[in-house]
């Protein structure tokens, strides 16, 4: 049995020794890849706080004390030296241990929300609680370097300066990198604090001396650009944090995981707010992930270990716009990208390649993304916002009031629509069809299909006095579902039989809904299959469908609260149309991590559970009774 195995709370931690710990550290770098490699998951940033996350255990005393993680996705370790190594066999999965920490899983575990930037408005919380409340215990928040570039962490710091009373600790995580190498001013300032002149010198002296050794190049002094320990002997507030007033220890080589106690214990002692600057590396020790140049594993698929290579995820959605807006950028020179720190993973990557000086890279900073694209706009330019759909949850006032009061032509592009899955309640994209239907002027299109995606594109970004959002899901897209029919602006897919049933199926869903009418006109029930495409405003062709069939079945990939079909429902009402109607979409509550299908069957939006319920109301409607069933979502 290794070390790893014996560990099953922090204190286990206490009693060994440094070599033993030394140990450790390797077996879990060992185990976070074997795990990684059949999973997929955030590898390259918990490679790169395997030592600092030692370092904090066995300083501060969790659960008493409490560690926040900004984000999350950097807790695997935590996870593990808090007895939940059997629930990475399954990591991500259902029933296996969550990506992120989970409130669920362990007393050790406070803070679970993986939008980043919360963790020091958390913490500071959680230390002014324990000081009103008269508890001595002290909070860790760990934070990168790329998290800190949102606005949220600063807005906390501002705060956080004059709580002397606060047991706060910050541990701010500077591996350079968010998924790629962090930019701006503040990415800027921190590289100024890390070339401190004295702990350049030491640098120098390393890599002299390691040049100076034959067959050890730039790999092996890279990785020992550990050995700097740059930790002052005081505690003094330091450039970018001075102003603020905020104390300072630091730099600290983070996987240098005695310097991290000593710097820990340090800023322990001094009993009010500290940040502890730890320079890191993401993906240390594992060279596929160190020398990955697009984000150093930041959250690879499963891979082989040997090679580094990913299993090909194939093409999928994001790639279908990653080339589209470059032929719209080709065409349109007023046409910029802006992305929230997210340039791959949004499919902007190209974009920049082909038009850098019309790319924008903002940070973590989704509510600057949107209003300074409201300025793009206004100053005569025609910006692309592209974002997970969860993330535009923080932009809301943005969308609302500085681009569509100001009828600015904006386009947001959202990734990871619906359910994402894997990355459990927080990652899941259900939220942005309904907070978006309550902007006035705002158009929405949901694309089926790749070139639906194309299409819709290209005609969002003409519209330039009101913003425009196209939202798609994670994965491949399905193979071109091609209408039969338009009706209005609205694309019919199946017309078969009679006028039965009217399916709307909005975006991913209106595959679904084929599936739907394949099971209906097999039982004899006629059957129409329409997807809006542009879902707002609600097409006016949908209400005289909607009158001309006995049954309509709305199906979203959304909250099932002001969705699509809320609004279909209530359009249908405004107009006088009495036909029933069946809202299917996901129900408003925070969905556990597993497979995008697992939830998709688990919470009934597949063409079998929503067939069913049609025939069961169709047989209720042919005999005049009510559609009331106490068993259908709610
Ligand atoms: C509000 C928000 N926007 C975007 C993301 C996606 N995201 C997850 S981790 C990450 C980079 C984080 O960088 P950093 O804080 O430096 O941590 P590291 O991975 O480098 O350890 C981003 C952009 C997010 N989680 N939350």
């Amino acid at each position: 049995m290794g070390i790893l195995e014996s560990i099953t709370t922090p204190r286990d931690l206490r009693g060994l020794s440094d070599d033993e710990l030394g140990a450790l550290a390797s077996e879990i770098r060992d185990f976070l890849v074997q795990t990684c490699s059949r999973t997929g998951g955030h590898l390259g940033p918990n490679l790169g706080v395997v030592e600092l996350t030692l370092a904090i255990h066995r300083t501060f005393d969790s659960p008493r004390d409490r560690v926040v993680f900004d984000t999350g996705h950097q807790a695997y370790v935590h996870k593990l030296v808090t007895g939940r190594m059997a629930g990475f066999a399954k990591l991500r999965q259902e029933g296996g241990a969550s990506g992120y920490p989970s409130q669920a899983e362990s007393e050790h575990d406070i803070v679970e929300n993986s939008h980043a930037s919360t963790a020091l408005s958390y913490a500071d919380g959680l230390a002014k609680a324990y000081a009103i409340r008269g508890e001595d215990r002290h909070v860790v928040a760990v934070i990168g370097d790329g998290a800190l570039t949102g606005g949220m962490a600063w807005e906390a710091l501002n705060n956080i300066a004059i709580a002397q009373s606060s047991r706060l600790v910050i541990v701010v995580n500077d591996n350079g990198r968010s998924y790629t190498p962090t930019i701006g001013g503040l990415a800027n300032a921190l590289t100024t604090l890390r070339t401190n002149p004295r702990y350049e010198q030491i640098l120098d002296l390393v890599k002299k001396r390691l040049n100076a050794v034959p067959g050890v190049g730039p790999a092996a002094y890279d990785a020992l650009h550990a050995v700097k320990k740059g930790l002052k002997d005081a505690i003094a507030p330091q450039g970018l944090f001075e102003d603020l007033g905020l104390k300072y220890v630091g730099p600290v080589d983070g996987h240098d995981r005695g310097a991290m106690e000593q710097a820990l214990a340090q800023a322990k002692r001094f009993g009010g707010p500290v940040i502890v600057h730890a320079i890191t590396r993401k993906g240390f020790g594992y060279d596929h992930a160190e020398a990955h140049e697009a984000d150093q594993f930041h959250g690879p698929g499963p891979f082989d270990i040997e090679s580094g290579e990913e299993v090909p995820k194939g093409r999928i959605w994001t790639d279908v716009f990653a080339d589209e807006i470059v032929h719209i950028g080709q065409r349109r020179s007023d046409v910029v990208g802006v992305t929230a720190a997210m340039m791959h993973p949004v499919g902007l990557h190209h974009f920049q390649a082909r038009f850098p000086e019309r790319t924008f890279d903002v940070g973590i900073a989704e509510q600057h993304a949107t209003t300074s694209a409201a300025g793009l706009a206004l100053g005569g330019l025609h910006p692309v916002v592209a974002l997970y759909a969860t993330f535009l949850n923080r932009a809301f006032d943005q969308v609302l009031m500085d681009v569509a009061l100001h009828r600015c032509g904006v386009t947001f592009v959202l990734d990871r629509s619906g359910v994402t899955g894997d990355d459990g309640a927080s990652h899941n994209g259900m939220w942005d069809m309904s907070i978006l239907q309550v902007v006035p002027g705002l158009r929405l299109a949901a694309p089926r299909d790749g070139a639906r995606l194309r299409e819709l594109l290209n005609e969002a970004v003409e519209v330039d006095d009101a913003p425009t959002v196209l939202r798609f899901p994670k994965g491949p897209p399905p193979e071109d579902l091609p209408a039969v029919g338009r009706a209005g602006g609205t694309d019919v897919l199946v017309r078969s039989g009679t006028k039965d049933v009217l399916v709307v199926g909005v975006g991913s869903m209106a595959a679904v809904a084929v599936g739907v009418a394949e099971r209906l006109v097999a039982q004899g029930i006629g059957v129409t299959v329409v997807d809006p495409r542009w879902v707002l405003p609600v097409d006016p062709a949908l209400v005289d469908l909607a009158r001309e069939h006995r049954l309509v079945v709305s199906i979203e990939d959304n909250g099932r609260v002001g969705g699509v079909g809320s609004m279909l429902l209530q359009t249908l009402n405004d107009a006088g149309v009495e036909t029933p109607f069946r809202l299917h979409g996901i129900p408003q509550e925070f969905l556990a991590h597993a497979k995008r299908a697992v939830i998709l069957e688990r919470i009934g939006l597949t063409p079998q559970a929503i067939a069913l319920g049609i025939v069961e109301d169709m047989t209720a409607l042919a005999e005049g009774a009510a559609l009331i069933d106490a068993d259908r979502p709610v």
